[in-house]
């Protein structure tokens, strides 16, 4: 496969680019009034408004042309279809099945795994089922009130972010999430609970990461603690995991294992059994309706046409700003107070999947790839960082996600709400030139040396480009058409980029080290040879827990 730079779209949007740099949004909004019925697509429940953009319909065209030479709807079809794309760990890609509605299979090896997947299912509706309704009960007899789930970065920010994201429909037990080694947050958490009421979720797709154990095993002693026998662990304990093994000799009843399988990516795996937590929380009818929301966008982006494709675009605009207007990263601006760990989920989804510098093929890229994704809800960031975006001197493209109405009506709350983000992006787009910004302060009646003062620190230079999502309210269906839009999204970018979205050596390194590490902060062990900076804070530690 030739370097993307080197296709002949990438060598024409460099040429389109060169031209398109000098004309400002405002000005191809005043050139077509119609712009936006131009640039936005009603999918769904979602409605994408991309006319903010700094593209006309030839960067459309030439996003689609790139889209093409990449051969993205051979690859589409290669992950949809169970081919080992997650070439450097030898695995399929399937998410896309555990939310396949449809009865086409989808086969790995020979084998359909539908019914397996229809089988954990299955499996989790009944447990759910068991939990809420009070029939499963702790040791002592009492219904289940609290769960926690212990799991770590895939196994931890889908299903929490997604229980607090719906925490409308909430009507199960109360669930809690537990993922930092730092022993304070096990801590903080059972503080408030009984052992007799609380179901502990381990999560882990391997079973073995370091942080988790600790944890669970932390979890167990405090059941053990309670009750004096290890018959406990039966009812206070499930597993969510690929490995059984592990899983009886942590002490768990294999009956209360959830599988699922190497074809399901940690940070894509909210839909497996991992979303366990989530289906005790809303239910499953609202676990399959999440679900459902994400089989919706599926068959959208297997079968839309590129210029009609919501994650094609979002992921070739990325693409856009990333390598052609040099932009480092891009906000996540959720108007939607449910939405507050949606960018932090972003952060695993985008940078752990696309945040690396070789191609598939090894070479190294020679191209900027994934970007740095941060954000937090809207009004909140707009009196911290929006300073930054508004007349920094950085770019950085913006995601505004809008619910339409509110959940939690309060007199006219929602409305200053959503005026702030729609304001928001008009603002970054128009900003405020000269002439305006001198008009509003000879309206202010200063003097004619106090206004010259001021007209610099009050131009906003616009044309910074946004995408606005709108949606009625947040629903399972609704969050469940989000993050796979995200999702695709991320996918499209790696296959432009040629990396593999799917693995994550990354994360590799500094958990061995910490291994080699951890015996030496022992005042009695000998220190190997490290730089003399982490010797000297290996040495800085012991001494200070000495005194
Ligand atoms: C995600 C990664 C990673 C993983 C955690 C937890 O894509 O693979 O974040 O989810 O390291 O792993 P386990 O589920 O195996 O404990």
């Amino acid at each position: 496969m030739p370097k993307p730079t080197t296709l002949p779209a990438w060598q024409a949007l460099q040429d389109h680019y060169r031209e398109l740099a000098q004309v400002p949004l405002r000005s191809l909004f005043a050139d077509d009034p119609d712009r936006f019925s131009l640039f936005n697509l009603h999918q769904d429940d979602l409605l994408f408004d991309f006319s903010k953009n700094r593209i006309t319909s030839r960067t459309v065209d030439l996003f689609a042309q790139l889209a093409d030479e990449c051969t993205l709807s051979e690859d589409i079809e290669a992950m949809f279809s169970g081919a080992r794309i997650n070439a450097t760990e030898g695995r399929a890609v399937l998410h896309t099945a555990l939310r396949n509605e449809s009865d086409r299979p989808v086969v790995v090896d020979g084998a359909d795994v539908m019914p397996d997947v229809r089988r954990v299912l299955d499996q989790m509706e009944d447990f759910s089922q068991k939990v809420r309704s009070g029939e499963w009960v702790g040791h002592t007899g009492e219904p289940i009130t609290d769960v926690v789930n212990i799991g770590i970065g895939g196994s931890d920010l889908g299903p929490l972010m997604v229980v607090q994201a719906l925490d409308h429909y909430a009507d199960g037990p109360k669930a809690h999430f537990v993922s930092n080694v730092d022993p304070t947050q096990l801590s903080q958490t059972l503080r408030g609970l009984s052992p007799e009421t609380t179901l502990f979720i381990i999560a882990s797709k391997t079973f073995t990461t370091q942080e988790t154990l600790a944890n669970a095993k932390a979890a167990r002693q405090w059941i053990l603690d309670a009750f004096d026998s290890f018959e406990a662990v039966k009812n206070h304990f499930v597993a969510l995991s690929t490995n059984r093994t592990q899983v009886v000799e942590f002490g768990i009843d294999p009956e209360n294992m959830f599988a699922f399988w190497d074809w399901v990516g940690g940070r894509y795996s909210l839909w497996s059994a991992i979303g366990l937590s989530i289906a005790l929380s809303i239910g499953m009818e609202n676990f399959r309706a999440l679900l459902g929301g994400a089989y919706a966008m599926d068959k959208h982006f297997r079968n839309a046409p590129f210029h009609q494709n919501l994650p094609v675009l979002m992921a070739l605009l990325g693409v856009w700003y990333t390598n052609f207007f040099g932009a480092a990263s891009y906000a996540v601006l959720p108007y939607d107070q449910y939405l507050a760990r949606f960018p932090a989920f972003l952060q695993q989804l985008d940078m752990e999947s696309n945040g690396k510098r070789v191609r598939l093929d090894g070479r190294q890229v020679g191209y900027e790839t994934g970007p740095v994704v941060w954000g937090e809800p809207g009004t909140n960031g707009q009196h911290a960082f929006y300073q930054l975006l508004h007349q920094g001197t950085r770019l950085v493209p913006c995601d505004f996600l809008v619910p339409v109405q509110s959940l939690n009506p309060i007199g006219d709350q929602h409305e200053i709400l959503v005026a702030n983000a729609l304001a928001q992006a008009e603002a970054l787009m128009m900003g405020r030139n000269e002439a305006e910004a001198l008009a509003e302060l000879k309206g202010e009646g200063l003097s004619e040396t106090e206004t010259e003062r001021l007209v610099p620190h009050k131009t906003f230079p616009g044309n910074r480009p946004s995408n606005s999502i709108l949606y009625k309210r947040l629903t399972p269906a609704v969050l469940g058409q989000l993050i796979a839009l995200y999702e695709h999204k991320v996918f499209v970018q790696g296959r432009i980029w040629q990396v593999n979205s799917f693995d994550q050596w990354g994360v590799e390194l500094g958990k061995k080290l910490a291994k080699v590490i951890l015996p030496e902060l022992e005042n009695d062990q000998p220190i190997s040879s490290h730089d003399s900076s982490t010797t000297g804070l290996i040495q800085a530690v012991r001494q200070i827990s000495e005194k």
